[in-house]
């Protein structure tokens, strides 16, 4: 029987809390700023890909939520991917000679995201963040997930973010090879534990307009958007980044939410213009807005990606609070008349 290797691994998703919209080198993946992110606990939306490698295998293959993508050697975001992560074995093979060649063996990988895929839930960001990682893996890599970072990123640029967990900032970097765009940890998720995020899905269908698309689009026909690359998002960046370690939540909260909208504001400000929220995604908005306002400081911040969908983060000690105002708005929640003063909510909505 032939030898063969396998491996597996899971990758959680990443909602960016300073959004990367925009690139400077689609070949590369090259992002026009810098972004931050919070990675979900393992155990909520996550993807689950196991590789193995064999000598006997005659091409690779690739199998997305059970199904064969017979469209692999088309990719070029996975060839490049994949041919990026042999280069490294290969470079390993020629240093120690012991080692057994399985950098020219063909690889079959399988892939499952336990949530809608392609519906602005950052899919793409779990699924090569998890290639890459199992990939790697399996090849007996050594190099550390910032160096991984640099590969993951060619496949999907929020991907880079998803090799750590806790608080990452995706470095855009200066250099034009890439090699200085790199996802490091800003935090480790230990460092805030308290901090939790929700997720409000108002439509799992699939996006109209790419991330990839709608983001060129928007660089091309925005004029909103060189103020956004050029001052917003560095200073927002610092800001960002300090608010974490300082670990002062209502400064995370602002600046989490005025990218959000600044983020929405350059899409709409893009020609054709390109709308990702609808109307419960504003109505999310303006109930964090009164929630906010109603405890007098703020407790809950939203934020929205190429979608409908909320992502809510707060602290937990205020989940309860949050949670009154969420069962109340929605109110198809089992339970949500008993627990709570329903006519007190349905006014103040
Ligand atoms: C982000 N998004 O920072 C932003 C916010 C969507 C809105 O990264 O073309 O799927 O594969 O690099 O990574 C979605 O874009 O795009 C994204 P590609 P990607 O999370």
């Amino acid at each position: 029987m032939s030898e063969t290797y396998t491996a597996s691994i899971t990758a959680p998703v990443n909602i960016a809390t300073l959004k990367y919209w925009g690139k400077r080198d689609t070949n590369l993946n090259l992002p026009t700023n810098s972004s931050i992110s919070v990675t979900l606990d393992q155990s909520d939306l996550k993807t689950t890909t196991s590789a193995m490698t064999c000598s006997s295998f005659t091409k690779d293959r690739l199998w997305l939520n059970g199904e064969e993508d017979l469209q692999l050697s088309e990719s070029k975001r996975l060839t490049q991917v994949l041919a990026n992560l042999r280069l490294k074995r290969k470079e390993k093979e020629a240093k120690d000679a012991s080692l057994t060649k399985i950098s020219d063996w063909f690889i079959h990988i399988v892939s499952i995201n336990n949530f809608p895929t392609a519906a602005g839930l950052a899919s793409s960001a779990a699924g090569f963040a998890a290639l890459v990682a199992c990939v790697a893996k399996l090849l007996q890599l050594d190099d550390d997930m910032t160096e991984l970072s640099k590969i993951a990123r060619q496949g999907s640029g929020s991907a880079c973010r998803s090799l750590f967990g806790g608080f990452v900032a995706w470095e855009m970097g200066e250099h034009s090879d890439g090699t200085d765009s790199k996802a490091v940890e800003v935090a480790p998720l230990e460092h805030w534990p308290q901090m939790k995020a929700c997720i409000l899905v108002a439509c799992a269908d699939k996006k109209d307009v790419s991330s990839t698309s709608g983001m060129q689009l928007t660089v091309k026909t925005s004029d909103l958007f060189q103020k956004r690359i050029t001052e917003v998002v560095p200073e927002r960046f610092e800001q960002m980044k300090k608010s974490i370690l300082d670990k002062d939540f209502e400064l995370f909260a602002e600046l989490t939410m005025k990218d959000s909208n600044s983020f929405h504001a350059t899409c709409l400000d893009s020609y054709p213009p390109i709308f990702y929220m609808n109307d419960t995604s504003k109505k999310v908005v303006r109930l964090v807005h009164k929630i906010n306002a109603f405890y007098g400081k703020t407790i809950v911040a939203y934020t929205f990606d190429a979608g409908p969908n909320a992502v809510l983060y707060y602290l937990e000690e205020n989940e309860d609070k949050l949670m009154t105002f969420i069962y109340a708005m929605f109110k198809n929640l089992n339970g949500w008349e008993n627990k709570y003063n329903g006519d007190e909510l349905n006014k103040f909505i």
